[in-house]
């Protein structure tokens, strides 16, 4: 017990001491991964109901038109492994398709896939159900229970957009060096002006979940940034094929946390998220640089999404 509260102490130094650093940098920023607190996670899920947030509902009609495709691709009797599963929905619309043998979600945030599992296991009683509560971008050290039986990690949602290119090249080669296929989707550049939208979308819904963030950050750690004083942007940046978002200071601020403060000037801002965005070609050369043979490839009728199945070369 007491050196659970000693781990959980010095996890708490680290978080507080990468904040910091990020936000002291000359350009500030903070890891994508801060967004998610309670609320932010439901802003999330906000934001995939939005008319301009296209890639949740383009990914889901690519899966609903090919799916039969993708299965026969797959085969029976995979190992799906699900990474950042959350409440597990859409890996188990593709269970009566992909037929596993073994579902493993993993996500940060066990309680919540332990719930979710329950209820899937008295639905599908012929797939052995382990969830496994880990942050998946650290380590993909798998337990043994985990079949080592045609592996195919699931990783839905463009989320590997949110890597750098060289970050999502080394987790591309984790997924491979833990000997697992891959089924991903992958969001694709198309018309800036739809990337703009849905990333700064009418309703502010994109806004409130960024901004969201300062709330997080205020509870992290002891700060007093003030919402009112910050405002969203989210915009694509062409010359490094990614969205961008930031809050930027509406005019001079002094934010202060325990221990330390940062004057920010007016229209300074702080980089909260980056969201890369891919061509066929350039996602197809990163999957061979991991280890994997030229994917078989869906797309929608406008190209603006696509998903891969890749098998290990
Ligand atoms: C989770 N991830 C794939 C989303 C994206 O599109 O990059 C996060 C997001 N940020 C703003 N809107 C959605």
């Amino acid at each position: 017990m007491a050196d659970n509260i000693h781990s959980s102490a010095a996890v708490t130094n680290v978080i507080r001491d990468e904040l910091i650093a990020g936000l002291c940098a000359p350009t500030a920023s903070t890891s994508p991964k801060y967004l998610y607190d309670a609320l932010g996670s439901k802003l999330f899920e906000a934001i995939c109901e939005l008319p301009e947030y296209y890639p949740t509902r383009t990914e889901a009609a690519i899966f609903e038109r090919h799916g039969d495709d993708i299965a026969a691709s797959v085969g029976a009797g995979a190992t799906l492994i699900d990474l950042g599963a959350g409440n597990c929905a859409k890996a188990a619309r593709l269970f009566p398709l992909l037929a596993p043998s073994q579902y493993v979600p993993i996500d940060i945030s066990a309680d919540f896939l332990h719930a979710a599992v329950t209820q899937l296991g008295r639905q599908f009683p012929d797939i052995a159900m382990l969830p496994l509560g880990m942050d998946f971008s650290a380590t993909l050290d798998l337990p043994p229970a985990v079949s080592r039986t045609r592996r195919l990690f699931f990783y839905p949602g463009s989320s590997i957009g949110n890597f750098p290119p060289d970050e999502a090249l080394a987790f591309l080669r984790r997924m491979r060096e833990a000997d697992g296929d891959l089924l991903i989707g992958v969001d694709l550049v198309k018309d800036h002006a739809v990337l703009d939208a849905a990333y700064d979308d009418a309703l502010g819904v994109t806004a409130s979940f960024n901004l969201n963030l300062l709330n997080h950050l205020n509870r992290l750690l002891g700060a007093d940034f003030n919402l009112r004083e910050w405002r969203h942007r989210g915009f694509f940046n062409p010359q490094q094929s990614r969205i961008e978002m930031h809050l930027e200071a509406r005019r001079d601020t002094l934010v202060r946390w325990q221990g330390g403060e940062r004057r920010f000037g007016e229209g300074e801002r702080i980089h909260t998220e980056n969201s890369y965005k891919y061509t066929p070609d350039g996602f197809a050369g990163l999957l061979r640089r991991a280890g994997y043979q030229p994917a078989h490839v869906w797309t929608d009728e406008r190209d603006w999404f696509m998903v891969c199945h890749a098998r290990r070369s």
